[in-house]
Order: C-alpha cells, then structure tokens, then sequence
C-alpha cells in the first residue's frame, strides 16, 4: 500500500488559481486527489480547472472569498447538499502588503490580517465540522519563514504568519482527538508573482542569494513533496507541525 497515495481523497485549496496554491493542488492531483480550487476569480479558476482536467486530473472549482465569512459557511453547505466530503483542506490564500509600520493604515493592517490569518479559522472551522463526525481529515495551513523571523516592511504578514504557527497548535490541541492531523508548511523565498517585484530587485536577489543556505529561491512545485506527504497517510501520527521548505534559510545564521 502506498502510504502517500491520496486517490479517493478530495481536496480544498484556497487561493489556487496559480502560486504556491496551485503548485501544492497539482502536487496532490498527481498523487490521486480529487481537487477543489478556490480563488475569487471564477474565470480565472475555469480557466486554471481545465488546464488541470485537459491533464487528466479530477477538478472542480468553488469561487468564493476567504475573508466573506457567509461566503464560506454557503461553499461548505454546497459540498453537503451535492456530497462533496473535504478531506483534505489547504488554506493557502494570502497576501502580501509591503509597508513600514509608520505609514500603514488600520484597514491595510486588517485586510492583511483577515486574508492570511482570520481566513485560515473560518475555513478550517466549516472544514472540521464536517471531519469531526468522519473522525478523520487532514488540515495543512501555509506560513512562511517569516512565521519564525521577521523582515522590516512586512508586519501584518510576518505577524499573520506567525499566528497561523499557533492557530495550527491549537487546531491541533482540539481536534487531534477526531482523527484530524493539522499541520503547517512555512515556505522560504519562492518564485511567485507575488514576490516579483523581489526577485527583480538586484539588491534584494543577491540578498536572498546569499542568505539562503541553498543560494538560491525555491520553486513552487518544490512544496508539493510536503504538502503530499501531510496531506496522506503517511503523517497520521503528526499534527502541529511546520515543515519549513526554505533552503535551510531560518535555520543558519
Ligand atoms: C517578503 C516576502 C516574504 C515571502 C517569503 C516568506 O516580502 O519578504 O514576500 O514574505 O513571502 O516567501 O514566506
């Protein structure tokens, strides 16, 4: 029996239309998972859906915004009313708002906030409603290094960040018991749109470069090996951890 074999599993990918988001989904299509993408964008979703179907994968797609907490409760009550079990659950979505802390509004703050971190309980609230009574289920969040280190500029992530580390040890101190594993992986500097204007930064490049154990950025399929791993069988006695796929970066000096 393959311990990572994920076929017959359903899983939930919140802001997967591309990213890290996408790179973790098609990891888990490819070790048999039956997907869910989630972004706001339900266009760009289809678009995304088929690309993965014309690959020959099992997709569906729910368009809805992680920080809309009705938005949230109706999605889940849709997976009830057509028979949709989540099994596994990625809450990935997430943003970045680079900015010293001097200039930075209460609402940019928030909205950080409410994206990156609040989002992660709300979805993984409807999630483990439903995986409590199954007594099984497996929840991945997705921090960051900055969930350990800190970086000037970007407070409300670092800070979210480092709350999604604690909110996946207290998932983890109430529903462990149910049979649900619920870990994190805190990805290092990838190549994402997100982090462009980083990567085409020739300061902040050599920067990453040469703070990185590995010397270089991470690509985003290079979380997928994780995410699967989390994600089956093979980690049913893990819970509360975060696996960092970072080029060995927070942990040399
Ligand atoms: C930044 C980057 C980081 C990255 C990194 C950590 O501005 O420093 O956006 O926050 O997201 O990949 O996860």
């Amino acid at each position: 029996m393959n311990i990572f074999d994920l076929t017959g599993r359903t899983a939930l990918v919140t802001g997967s239309s591309r990213g890290l988001g996408l790179a973790i989904a098609t990891g888990l299509a490819e070790a048999g998972a039956t997907l869910v993408l989630n972004g706001v964008d339900a266009t760009r979703l289809e678009a995304t859906a088929q690309d993965l179907r014309d690959k020959g994968f099992s997709v569906r797609v729910a368009a809805f915004d992680v920080t809309d907490e009705a938005a949230v409760v109706a999605a889940f009550e849709t997976f009830d009313k057509d028979g949709t079990a989540i099994d596994i659950l990625v809450n990935n979505a997430g943003i970045q708002l680079r900015k010293p802390l001097v200039d930075l509004s209460t609402p940019e703050w928030q909205r950080v906030m409410d994206t990156n971190l609040t989002s992660a309980f709300v979805v993984g609230r409807e999630a483990a409603k439903r995986m409590i009574p199954r007594k099984n289920g497996k929840i991945i969040n997705i921090g960051s290094l900055t969930s350990e280190l800190a970086r000037a500029t970007v407070a409300p992530y670092t800070v979210a960040k480092g709350g999604i580390k604690m909110l996946t040890r207290s998932m983890t101190a109430e529903w462990a018991e149910h049979g649900i594993q619920i870990n994190a992986i805190g990805p290092g500097y990838m190549i994402t749109d997100m982090n462009k204007a980083l990567i085409d930064n020739p300061q902040f490049d050599a920067w990453v470069k040469g703070r990185t154990p590995a010397k270089r950025w991470g690509k985003p399929e290079e979380l997928a090996g994780t995410a699967v791993y989390l994600a089956s069988s093979a980690s049913n006695y893990v819970s509360g951890q975060m696996i960092y796929v970072d080029g060995g970066m927070i942990s040399v000096l």
